[in-house]
């Protein structure tokens, strides 16, 4: 199965930061697709709710040393 959701990703500032952060989300396990925008400073994942939660993923990207925030 797959969920979607929306995050906002505060202190990022160049493609390096947005880059890191993209990364970090598609090395999880049961992320099925991450893309993370630094323009709009948004990421939009995509996952396997059996396998882990958005919790998972917002810590994930905390660890990269950016604020993330649950938008939907
Ligand atoms: Mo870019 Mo981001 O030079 O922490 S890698 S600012």
């Amino acid at each position: 199965s797959t969920q979607a959701c929306r995050i906002r990703i505060n202190g990022m500032t160049c493609t390096s930061c947005s880059s890191t952060v993209e990364q970090a989300l598609q090395a999880i396990p049961g992320v099925q697709k991450a893309q993370v925008a630094l323009a709009t400073e948004e990421a939009e994942v995509h996952y396997d709710p059996n396998t882990l939660s958005y919790n998972q993923i917002l810590e994930a990207i905390n660890d990269t040393g950016f604020e993330a925030i649950l938008l939907s």
